[in-house]
C-alpha cells in the first residue's frame, strides 16, 4: 500500500500488520488490507485500518478463518487472501477426513486447563503440539486455582513438560489475578485461547477485556450443543491494544498432521534417542535404548513416552487419511475431465 497514510500503517499495525503482509503487496490498487476478525456462516467480519465491514466469501477463494489477513477490493468483496504467516490446524470433528484451521497468525497460545479433575497432562501436551505446530508461544494457564488445595503440586507437573515452559496460574473469576496474561501482549501481539470446554477461556476473556462481551458457563455450553449457530469464533481487541481469540465448542482435538509440533512438544525425548543404538529405535525393548534408560533412571517419565507415541501415531494417521482423501478426489476429477473431453469428442465426430 504505497500510498497508506502513516496513521492507516499505524492502525493496521495494531492489528497485527507487519513486514511479512506488506511484503506480499505488489500490486498498489490490489485492495485494503483487512483483518478477519470474526467467521459466520458464510460472511466475514473484517477490520480495516479505519473500519469493520462484513463481506462474502465467494468461490474460488482459498478457506479463511480468523486472523487471517484479506484485501478488500473497492466492490467490498474480497479480492485476495495473504499467505498466512502461520496457523492451528487440527483434524475436523466427527467423521469428516479433513483439516480444520482454527485459527491464523497467532503470537501466543494461552494452553487453558483447569485445576481440578479435569487436569490432564495428556491434554496439555496435545495442545503445545498443536501451538508448536503453529509456531506460537506457548503458556499454560491453569485455571480455578482458587478451587484447588494444593496448586503447587500440578504446577510442578506442568513444570516437568519443559523447563523454559510459561506457566500462570490464575482464578479467571478475579480480575486482578487474570490481569497477569495482559503482559504477553503489546500492541497488535494476537494470542488464542485453546482448551476444553469449560476450562475456564471464555471467563478470561471477559476478565482481560474488563466487560462481560462472551457466554460461560453451563448453560451456554448446553445450549452450544443443541444449535450449531452459536458457534462462532471471534477476535477481541483488548484495552491495552491486544488481540484475543476464544475457540469455543472444542470437545476433541484430534491433530492433523503436526510431526514437528510433536517433536518440538517431546524435545527431550527426540534428543535422547539421538543416542539410541539402532536409528529406528521404537524405544519398547531394544537394547541401547537411550530413552528406556532415561525412564528408568527417572529423568522422562514413562507416561510422557507413552502419550509422545499416541500422538505421533494420530497425527500420522489423520494426515495419511487427509493425503488419500485428497489423492482420490484429484484422480475422480481427473478422470471425470478425461471422460468429459472423450464426450466431447465424441460428439464433435458425430457431427
Ligand atoms: N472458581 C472458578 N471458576 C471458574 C474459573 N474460571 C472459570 N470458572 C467457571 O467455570 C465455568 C466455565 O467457564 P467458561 O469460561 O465458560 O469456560 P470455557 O468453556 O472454556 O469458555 C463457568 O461457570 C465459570 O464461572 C476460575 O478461575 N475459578
Ligand atoms: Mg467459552
Ligand atoms: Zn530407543
Amino acid at each position: 500500500m504505497p500510498h497508506a497514510s502513516h496513521d492507516a500503517i499505524d492502525a493496521l499495525n495494531g492489528l497485527g500488520w507487519g513486514p511479512f503482509f506488506q511484503g506480499q503487496i505488489t500490486e498498489p490498487k490490489a485492495g485494503q488490507p483487512a483483518r478477519v476478525v470474526g467467521q459466520h456462516r458464510r460472511k466475514l467480519e473484517v477490520q480495516t485500518a479505519s473500519e469493520r465491514i462484513v463481506v462474502s466469501t465467494r468461490a474460488g477463494l482459498p478457506p479463511i478463518t480468523v486472523g487471517d489477513w484479506v484485501l478488500v477490493g473497492e466492490s467490498g468483496s474480497i479480492s485476495r487472501v495473504l499467505e498466512r504467516r502461520s496457523c492451528f490446524r487440527r483434524k475436523a470433528p466427527g467423521a469428516a477426513v479433513d483439516e480444520q484451521v482454527l485459527a491464523a497468525n497467532v503470537d501466543v497460545a494461552f494452553i487453558v486447563c483447569s485445576l481440578n479433575e479435569d487436569f490432564s497432562l495428556n491434554r496439555i501436551e496435545r495442545y503445545l503440539s498443536v501451538a508448536h505446530d503453529a509456531r506460537a508461544t506457548p503458556v499454560v494457564v491453569l485455571t480455578k486455582v482458587d478451587q484447588c488445595a494444593d496448586p503447587a503440586a500440578p504446577i510442578r507437573e506442568v513444570r516437568g513438560l519443559g523447563s523454559d515452559l510459561c506457566i500462570e496460574p490464575v482464578n479467571g473469576l478475579d480480575a486482578a489475578s487474570a490481569s497477569v496474561l495482559l503482559s504477553w501482549f503489546d500492541a497488535g501481539t494476537t494470542a488464542v485461547l485453546l482448551g476444553s470446554s469449560g476450562a475456564g477461556k471464555s471467563t478470561l476473556t471477559n476478565a482481560l477485556m474488563g466487560a462481560k462481551v462472551q457466554t460461560t458457563g453451563a448453560i451456554r455450553e448446553a445450549d452450544a450443543k443443541g444449535r450449531h449457530t452459536t458457534t462462532r469464533r471471534s477476535m477481541l481487541m483488548l484495552p491495552n491494544g491486544g488481540l484475543i481469540i476464544d475457540t469455543p465448542g472444542i470437545r476433541e482435538l484430534q491433530l492433523s498432521e503436526c510431526e514437528s509440533g510433536v517433536a518440538k512438544t517431546f524435545a527431550d525425548i527426540e534428543q535422547a534417542s539421538a543416542s539410541c543404538r539402532f536409528t529406528d529405535c521404537a524405544h519398547q525393548t531394544e537394547p541401547g535404548c537411550a530413552v528406556i534408560q532415561q525412564i528408568e533412571q527417572g529423568v522422562i517419565e514413562a507416561r510422557r513416552l507413552d502419550n509422545y507415541r499416541t500422538l505421533l501415531r494420530e497425527q500420522a494417521v489423520n494426515a495419511q487419511s487427509v493425503a488419500d482423501r485428497r489423492a482420490r478426489e484429484k484422480s475422480t476429477s481427473r478422470s471425470y475431465k478425461k471422460h468429459q473431453r472423450a464426450g466431447r469428442r465424441f460428439k464433435k465426430g458425430e457431427d
